[in-house]
């Protein structure tokens, strides 16, 4: 690792922008025809922002939403990439959610930044709240303030079965879009909360679990659900692997993420930002022997 990690060092800004807009030439290996339908339109958060037929997640119902298989490090179909759910998709993505028995949700937004609309208001918020969406009641048992998330234990109730189950929703609160989070050191115990969460419920699950033993996939959405949903991922990933073999690709990493989400990572600094995390990192885990930085 200190060879790559010297490697990733001396690697220069401009470098690896370029090598992000070689990336984004490469056109999505599949189609968009469901999420181009007219009547899916009002279920899109932005017009452009559309997921690939060949690994969208279908709903048992009514089917389409815009959400998307991404497979993780040595697991497929570990995350679903999605937007926002819009106030007409509250139903829709809490289906999805239950219906891919999804235990723990990633939010890498605020609903609002700067004055505009991001996301909708989609699960309740106060402590002891509780809303309906279409065939979903949710109650927010508890909201645990961090300094840069908020981590919300919600119980589900279908109530078309009568059956209930609780999720984590974890909040990351200082990601502006387009841009890139303020400090790489948050977002990685950010990171770290998530995965913790993840493994103590599919160990809680114990038997009932008979799925990938990394258990159900994490729910990932931002706004759009490809700038900072991809950045989190292709972090996950390459943090994953750096741990397991001591070797990373970013490059590569995010090409593979980019045939499952279209167009995840939205801007050169935040690829950028992947290497300087990744570095940042394995400083503090004392990876590397002296101070590298990403110039
Ligand atoms: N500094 C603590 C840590 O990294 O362990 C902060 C922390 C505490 C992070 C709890 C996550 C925690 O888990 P949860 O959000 O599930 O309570
Ligand atoms: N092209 C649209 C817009 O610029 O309004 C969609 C878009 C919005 C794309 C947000 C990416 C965005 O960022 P993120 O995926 O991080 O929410």
């Amino acid at each position: 690792p200190q060879e790559l990690l010297t490697h990733l060092g001396r690697l220069q800004r401009s470098g690896v922008h370029q090598e992000y807009e070689e990336l984004r030439k490469e056109q999505p290996p599949g189609t968009f025809h469901c999420a181009l339908a007219a009547y899916n339109q009002e279920r899109n958060r932005y017009g452009d922002v559309l997921c690939l037929d060949q690994t969208r997640v279908r709903l048992k119902r009514s089917d389409y939403i815009n959400a998307s298989f991404m497979d993780g490090y040595k697991q497929k179909n570990a995350y679903i990439g999605t937007q926002g759910p819009l106030e007409k998709t509250y139903g829709d993505f809490w289906r999805m959610v239950w219906e891919q028995n999804v235990l723990v949700i990633v939010m890498t937004t605020r609903t609002e930044e700067g004055g505009r609309r991001k996301c909708g208001q989609y699960w309740p918020l106060e402590e002891g709240g509780q809303e309906v969406y279409g065939h979903m009641a949710v109650v927010n048992q508890r909201v645990d303030h961090h300094s840069h998330y908020n981590h919300t234990t919600l119980e589900l109730h279908n109530t078309e079965t009568c059956e209930q189950r609780q999720v984590s929703h974890f909040q990351y609160l200082s990601w502006p879009d387009y841009g890139v989070p303020t400090s790489a050191v948050t977002l990685i115990d950010f990171l770290g909360a998530v995965k913790r969460q993840q493994r103590k419920v599919v160990k809680a699950l114990g038997s009932q679990w008979t799925g990938h033993p990394m258990g159900p996939p994490i729910v990932v959405h931002c706004s759009a659900g490809i700038g900072r949903t991809g950045t989190f991922c292709a972090l996950d990933i390459c943090l994953s692997q750096l741990q397991d073999v001591g070797s990373l690709n970013i490059c590569q990493t995010v090409r593979r993420m980019r045939t499952q989400r279209a167009f995840s990572i939205q801007t050169p600094d935040q690829y950028y930002f992947c290497h300087n995390a990744i570095l940042e990192h394995a400083q503090r885990q004392g990876l590397l022997s002296h101070n590298l930085s990403v110039l």
